[in-house]
C-alpha cells in the first residue's frame, strides 16, 4: 500500500504534511504482518539497529541498545502544550503550542533525509471497542515499528476500520533525529489530539501509544468524555468457587505493577486454590457502564517490563512470557547470543557485552570505583501479553472487566503500612492524591528521593492535577457501587534497611484481605489513616515472618504521619487554586483523627 491509496483524507493530508517537513526518502505504510516483521528485522540486522539473538535458545528474539543518554523517560523534556497554561497545571511542564510546533518543527525539518518514514496504524484497546482509540504514529525507527507491533494492535485492520468509519485518530510524529538530548522534546497537544517526539529512541518517549497517548492524551479525553485513563495494572483473583474479583492498582514506575499483575500464589496459600488472571500490567482505561459499576480494559497488547530483578523465583510468569518473540533492550549480551541481567536467571556469566556494547566481566569497576552493571537498571523486555501464562480470556472483551477494588501503592521505606483501606471513595481519592514514592531508575533524576506522585500519575496526567482530583471525585459520585480503595506498601524496611515484607507472590496474602473486605467477609481495625487488618486476618501459613515483624509492617506511627501531613500540605498548595475542597476536607479530617 502506498500513500496515494489512503482514502482517509485527513490522514493522507497529515502524512503528506509531516513528510514535507521531515523529508524522508521513502514512506512505508505498515500492515502489521509477520512477513513485514521479518523484512524489517532483516534490514535492522544489516544496519546494526537490532542484533539477532540465538534463535535456538530464544526463538523470535532480538536485541537493541539505545544511546547512553537515552535510557529512561526524560520528564524534564516532556511538555503539555495547551493554549492556556492553566490547563496544564503546576505539575506539568508547559509550552505554548505555537512555540512548541516552531521549535520542534525546526528540529524535525529534513531530519528523515536518507531514512524511511514508517506509518504505523494502531489501536489502543480491542479494535472497534467503544473504549478504544486509534492512533497513527509516523516514525523513522524500525525499533519503534517492531515494538508497536507487540505493544498495540497494529496494522492493516486498524487502518481499514479508521477509513471505514472516517474516524478520528491521534497524530503521533516521532523522529530519532540525531538522538541529541539537548534537542530532545516530548510534546503533547491535547487540543489538537497530537504528539510530537524528537531526538529520543527510548521506550516511553517514543512508543507514543503508551504513556503519551494512553495516559497523557487519554486522561485529557477522559475528563471531557467521563472516563478514566490510569497508570494501573488490572488483575483478576479467582477463588476456588470460580468467583473472580478484579483489582486495578496504581504504583509508580518500577514499583511492582508487572509483578503483581501475574503473581503466582505462594506455597502456603496453594491449598486455597486461588488463580490469578492477568489483564494488564501498566495502563487501565475505565468507564462506568449502564450497571453503575466501573469497568476496565487494558488498552495495550504487550508488556514493556523491567528486566533486572526478573527471574524464575520472583516472577516465573514473566520469564515464561519472554521466552520467545521478545525484544530485549539494554540488557547484557552474552557471547552465545543469549541475554542476562542482574538478579536474573542462571549464574553470572563470566563475560559478555554490556548495555553499551563494551566487553564486560563481572566485578569490573568504573573510574569512580563503582561496579559496572552488565544490564542497565532500566533495561527492558517487550513481549506479547498473550504469551503470559496467566493471561485473561477477556483481553478482547469489548467491555473489559468489572473493578471491585482500586489499590494505590508506593515505594516507601517508612511511614506507609503494608496495607490500609480508605473509609470512603472520597477518602480514597485523598489517599491516592497524597501518594508518594521514592524515585526509581525508570525516570532520569536523583534515585531514592521521595516525591509526591498522586495516583502514580504525576508524570502522566495531561492536565491540571487539581482538576484531575475533581474528576475522580465526580466519577465516584456517578457510580452506583464504587470500588473500595486501598493503599499498599511492599517496600517498608526494618532498622537494618531490609524489606519487612517478602513481597512478590506473598502479596496474595494482602490481596486476600482486600478481597475479603470487598465482599464484607472480614472486620478491620480502625486507625487514623484508614482501616488496617487485624493480625489474625492475614493468612501467614508457611511464611517465615514473625508476628512482631507483621506488626511492624502494619504499624501506623503518629509521629511519621504528622510529618507526612505537612509534606502533603506543601504539595497540595503547589497545585494551587484548582485543589478540590473535598481533598482539603479529608486532609483536615486526618489531622483531627491524628489529634492535632
Ligand atoms: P514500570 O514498568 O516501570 O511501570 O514498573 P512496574 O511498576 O511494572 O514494576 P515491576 O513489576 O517491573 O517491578 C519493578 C522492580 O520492583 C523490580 O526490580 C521488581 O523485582 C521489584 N518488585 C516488584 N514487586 C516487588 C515486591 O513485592 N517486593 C519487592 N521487594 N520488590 C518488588
Ligand atoms: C514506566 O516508566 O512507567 C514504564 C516504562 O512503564 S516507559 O514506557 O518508558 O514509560
Ligand atoms: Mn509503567
Amino acid at each position: 500500500m502506498e500513500l496515494k491509496d489512503i482514502k482517509h483524507k485527513k490522514l493522507k493530508a497529515w502524512i503528506k504534511e509531516c513528510s514535507d517537513l521531515c523529508n524522508p526518502d521513502n514512506i512505508y505504510i505498515c500492515d502489521g504482518s509477520e512477513e513485514e516483521k521479518a523484512l524489517l528485522e532483516k534490514e535492522a540486522f544489516k544496519t546494526g539497529e537490532l542484533i539477532e539473538l540465538n534463535q535456538k535458545k530464544m526463538p523470535g528474539c532480538v536485541y537493541h541498545r539505545t544511546a547512553a543518554n537515552d535510557v529512561a523517560r526524560t520528564e524534564h523534556l516532556t511538555f503539555i502544550c495547551t493554549k492556556n497554561k492553566k490547563e496544564a497545571g503546576s505539575c506539568n511542564n508547559w509550552m505554548n503550542p505555537k512555540e512548541a510546533y516552531k521549535k520542534a518543527g525546526a528540529i524535525f525539518k529534513g531530519s528523515m533525509r536518507g531514512r524511511t518514514m514508517y506509518v504505523i496504524p494502531f489501536s489502543m484497546g480491542p479494535i472497534g471497542s467503544p473504549f478504544s482509540k486509534t492512533g497513527i504514529e509516523l516514525s523513522d525507527s524500525i525499533y519503534v515499528v517492531l515494538n508497536m507491533k507487540i505493544m498495540t494492535r497494529m496494522g492493516k485492520t486498524v487502518l481499514e476500520k479508521l477509513e471505514e468509519t472516517n474516524g478520528e485518530f491521534t497524530k503521533c510524529l516521532h523522529g530519532k533525529a540525531e538522538l541529541d538530548i539537548s534537542k530532545r522534546m516530548i510534546l503533547h497537544f491535547p487540543e489538537d489530539n497530537a504528539i510530537w517526539s524528537v531526538n529520543s529512541g527510548y521506550g516511553g518517549n517514543v512508543l507514543l501509544g503508551k504513556k503519551c497517548l494512553a495516559l497523557r492524551i487519554a486522561s485529557y479525553m477522559g475528563k471531557k468524555e467521563d472516563w478514566m485513563a490510569e497508570h494501573m495494572l488490572i488483575m483478576g483473583v479467582e477463588d476456588p468457587s470460580g468467583y473472580i474479583v478484579y483489582i486495578a492498582a496504581a504504583f509508580p514506575s518500577a514499583c511492582g505493577k508487572t509483578n503483581l499483575a501475574m503473581l503466582i500464589p505462594p506455597k502456603g496459600l496453594k491449598h486455597k486454590g486461588y488463580r490469578i488472571w492477568t489483564v494488564g500490567d501498566d495502563i487501565a482505561w475505565m468507564k462506568i457502564d449502564s450497571d453503575g459499576t466501573l469497568w476496565a480494559i487494558n488498552p495495550e497488547y504487550g508488556m514493556f517490563g523491567v528486566a533486572p530483578g526478573t527471574n524464575s523465583k520472583t516472577n516465573p510468569n514473566a520469564m515464561a512470557t519472554i521466552r520467545k518473540n521478545t525484544i530485549f533492550t539494554n540488557v547484557l549480551l552474552k557471547k552465545d547470543g543469549t541475554v542476562w541481567w542482574e538478579d536474573g536467571d542462571g549464574s553470572v556469566p563470566k563475560d559478555g557485552f554490556d548495555w553499551m556494547g563494551r566487553p564486560w566481566k563481572p566485578g569490573m569497576k568504573d573510574e569512580l570505583g563503582k561496579i559496572i552493571k552488565g544490564a542497565h537498571e532500566n533495561s527492558r523486555f517487550t513481549a506479547p501479553i498473550s504469551q503470559c501464562p496467566s493471561i485473561t480470556n477477556r483481553l478482547e472483551h469489548h467491555h473489559g472487566v468489572p473493578i471491585s477494588a482500586i489499590i494505590f501503592g508506593g515505594r516507601r521505606a517508612k511511614v506507609a503500612p503494608l496495607v490500609y483501606e480508605a473509609f470512603s471513595w472520597q477518602h480514597g481519592v485523598f489517599v491516592g492524591a497524597s501518594m508518594a514514592s521514592e524515585r526509581t531508575f525508570a525516570q532520569v533524576g536523583k534515585q531514592g528521593e521521595l516525591r509526591r506522585d498522586p495516583m502514580a500519575m504525576l508524570p502522566f496526567c495531561g492536565y491540571d492535577m487539581g482538576d484531575y482530583f475533581k474528576h475522580w471525585i465526580k466519577m465516584g459520585r456517578k457510580m452506583a457501587k464504587p470500588p473500595k480503595i486501598f493503599h499498599v506498601n511492599w517496600f517498608r524496611t526494618d532498622k537494618k534497611g531490609d524489606f519487612l515484607w517478602p513481597g512478590f507472590g506473598e502479596n496474595l496474602r494482602v490481596l486476600e484481605w482486600v478481597m475479603d473486605r470487598c465482599r464484607y467477609r472480614v472486620g478491620a481495625k480502625k486507625t487514623a489513616i484508614g482501616n488496617i487488618p487485624k493480625l489474625e486476618n492475614i493468612d501467614m501459613t508457611e511464611l517465615d515472618m514473625s508476628k512482631k515483624n507483621l506488626e511492624h509492617a502494619l504499624a501506623v506511627h503518629k509521629k511519621d504521619w504528622i510529618y507526612e501531613l505537612k509534606s502533603q500540605e506543601e504539595f497540595f498548595k503547589k497545585i494551587g487554586k484548582s485543589m478540590p475542597k473535598e481533598i482539603w476536607q479529608e486532609h483536615k479530617e486526618l489531622k483531627k483523627r491524628l489529634g492535632i
